[in-house]
């Protein structure tokens, strides 16, 4: 049995599976019919359970900038956004005002008459208006549907699910595979029931975690344009590991990206190119970001991706 075939026959799938897929099978349809390409974005990361009644977890640092911008940026370029994300993590439009500023936004005002009224701060009001103007286009649009994971089991479930959801509309679907997902899990028979109790020294025995691309690209949706991210830490394996996911699984684009440094530049690398992407310092005070030049030339590549299914036949 194949690691991913085994990993969900042993892991209990998310209560609300099939009310996601019916959305999304919904939203994609809307879309479609409205000649709206889908993107498929996964942002922040997963979460893997220390015991069964858990206390205790392994986590990730992605808190969802490169995805909840990436899907602002998506939505710009006229595609219809699914953005699965880990809970709590960053969304779209409001990632711009952080929750632990959001006081910062308003102040009071002593009236006339005694009382007090409640207002937006004004040195805030031009970016509000900016993000609100955006947000509500695309509210009135409906063109983001939003879906939440916390563990790892979890995000790999909605992953599968949503993937062959999205399979019938073909090469119009880009899937962009951005969030942080746990290489390591504690296999469910193997948990503890109860929490660790803290009198010993802890050792821990991670499996590695099934690769979902495999059966992503081969079976859940093969003819989609795929997007994968590879993050590392050291820059001398970086572009080594990056060629070897797109030679493994032959899909459409590898995302480069090193930890310190992926604010200002990834390199993207296709079966024919590797592209360097930055942003020069004024860019960056400008408050410009990468993910705007990602996702901008990410579109031309699936723009040429449809042309050629449509030349070769390969439509739905
Ligand atoms: O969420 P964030 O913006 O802080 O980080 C984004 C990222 C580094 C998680 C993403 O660009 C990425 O590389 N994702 C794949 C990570 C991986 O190789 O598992």
């Amino acid at each position: 049995m194949a690691d991913w075939v085994e990993y969900f026959s042993r892991h209990t799938p998310p209560r609300n599976l099939k009310e996601v897929r019916a959305s999304v099978s919904e939203f994609a349809g809307k879309h479609r019919a409205a000649g709206r390409e889908i993107v498929f974005v996964t942002s922040g990361g997963t979460r893997v359970p220390l015991e069964e009644n858990a206390v205790r977890f392994l986590d990730n640092f992605s808190m969802g900038t490169r995805g909840s911008a990436s899907a602002e940026y998506f939505l710009d370029q006229g595609y219809a956004v699914i953005f699965l994300h880990r809970q709590g993590s960053l969304r779209p439009f409001t990632r711009h005002f952080p929750t632990e500023d959001v006081l910062d936004l308003l102040q009071l005002k002593d009236m006339p008459d005694g009382s007090t009224h409640v207002q937006v701060n004004a040195s805030k009001v031009p970016k509000l208006t900016q993000v609100l103007k955006s947000y509500r286009q695309v509210q009135a649009a409906a063109t983001l549907l939003f879906i939440e994971y916390i563990s790892l089991s979890e995000y790999l479930f909605l992953l599968r699910s949503v993937a062959e959801t999205l399979a019938p509309h073909g090469p119009a679907v880009m899937m962009y595979l951005a969030a942080a997902v746990s290489d390591f899990y504690i296999p469910p028979q193997d948990l503890p029931k109860h929490k660790i109790q803290s009198n010993a020294p802890l050792q821990l025995n991670l499996v590695q975690s099934p690769k979902m691309m495999a059966p992503l690209v081969k079976e859940w949706i093969p003819q989609a344009f795929t997007v994968s991210f590879k993050l590392e830490t050291d820059m001398n394996i970086i572009s080594k590991k990056a060629r070897q996911a797109l030679a493994k699984y032959s899909h459409q684009v590898v995302v480069s990206n090193i930890l310190q440094t992926r604010k200002k530049t990834v390199v993207m690398i296709t079966p024919t190119q590797e592209t360097a992407i930055w942003m020069s310092d004024s860019e960056l005070e400008a408050g410009r970001e990468i993910e705007e030049k990602i996702v901008a030339d990410l579109k031309k590549m699936h723009q040429h991706f449809i042309t050629s299914a449509v030349m070769q036949g390969n439509t739905t």
